[in-house]
């Protein structure tokens, strides 16, 4: 197991990067350029100057989250070719700095979805939460909501620039079901895939948050079968899975340690969000501390999954609540995702031991 922090870039994440290199057991930077237009290539030069930035503070990045799809990709339009030569073009580069794994997602519009950002907790804390009785009945207002609650950060999958007219967007949409969206998914598999196993990256593809179709758009990688179907369109593990406990967590009925053992078990897991969350009622949940005990997740399960699996790809924290008066980007504070690394790797070293 090889532990990553989150980290959005010198000018925009207010966590330095020397304070991630004293979090115990950490020794990788999961980054990404969020300057470059999705659909473009990114630039060499400011991919070298992210893996020196990284490097100059003792730590690696192997792992990038996100390299995001287009959604001409998603849909399917005539320019998706383009797009998937810049992409190749942009796994080519990354694997010449020593990136080994992407993530990315496969979500139409938005990737991910919550109706609070600040969520009281009884202890203080504040989390992410999701009511499906307050997603805003216009687009428009969503978008409104996590722009005006994300504390003047901007929130990965929620651009303002590419979300300015959302509701072309969403119309754009129209005619792509979940059949349609997952035949436009191979396409894009069995395209870039080629290059995938020449240049030594794997692509992990994250799972939809939350698991469920939201404002009637499809979803396709939210479920056991949903994860199947995404093998077969390339069985190789390079067409891998970053195994995101929480998002599939959400789904009440996703057994997230048996979906651990069977991916582990056929070598298709290259990246692991490790996070809690807290089922509510149906459609209701909120985020919570790492530990087993605050939320619906067992994370002994979990990493013992890992474990029995001879698991040596790479983990990170999850969304973190806000404590100690922290106010950071919504999910991505220090204090609490560096508890959650500290229980994690606990975890992990009791396991290691109790199976010597
Ligand atoms: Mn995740």
């Amino acid at each position: 197991m090889k532990m990553g922090f989150r980290w959005y870039g010198a000018s925009d994440d207010p966590i330095p990067l020397r304070y991630i290199r004293q979090i115990p057991g950490v020794t990788q930077v999961v980054g990404a350029l969020y300057d470059v237009p999705v659909g473009q290539a990114w630039p060499m030069d400011e991919i070298e100057a992210l893996r020196d930035q990284v490097e100059a503070a003792g730590l690696k990045l192997e792992v990038i989250e996100s390299v995001n799809v287009s959604d001409d990709i998603k849909i399917g339009l005539p320019s998706r070719d383009r797009h998937i030569e810049n992409y190749i073009t942009t796994i080519e580069r990354l694997s010449r700095v020593g990136v080994k794994v992407i993530c990315y997602n496969f979500m139409p519009v938005f990737d991910w979805l919550r109706t609070d950002l600040h969520f009281p907790l009884d202890d203080g804390s504040h989390v992410l939460a999701y009511d499906r009785a307050l997603v805003p009945g216009s687009l428009d207002e969503m978008v409104a909501k996590v722009r005006d609650d994300s504390q003047g950060f901007a929130m990965p999958g929620w651009e303002p620039e590419r979300l300015a007219d959302v509701q072309a967007l969403f119309a754009a949409y129209a005619d792509v079901d979940e059949a349609a969206l997952a035949d436009n998914y191979r396409y894009f598999i069995q395209a870039i895939m080629p290059a995938c196993e020449k240049f030594d990256v794997r692509m992990a593809v994250h799972p939809d948050d939350p698991p469920w179709p939201i404002f009637g758009l499809p979803r396709v990688v939210k479920n056991i079968d949903d994860l199947r179907r995404i093998e077969s369109f390339h069985d190789s593990p390079y067409n891998g899975f970053t195994v995101c406990c929480g998002s599939l967590g959400e789904g009440p009925d996703n057994d997230v340690p048996a979906i651990l053992r069977e991916l582990c078990g056929r070598g298709k897991v290259a990246f692991v969000h490790a996070r809690n969350i807290k089922h509510v009622a149906p459609g209701v949940f909120h985020e919570s501390s790492h530990l087993s005990s605050t939320g619906s997740l067992d994370m002994y399960q979990i990493m013992l999954a890992l474990f029995e699996n001879h698991f040596d790809g790479y983990v990170r924290p999850d969304h973190g609540r806000d404590i100690w008066d922290e106010r950071g980007r919504p999910g991505y504070g220090l204090y609490d995702r560096a508890l959650g690394i500290a229980y994690l790797n606990g975890l992990w070293e009791a396991i290691n031991k109790s199976h010597a």
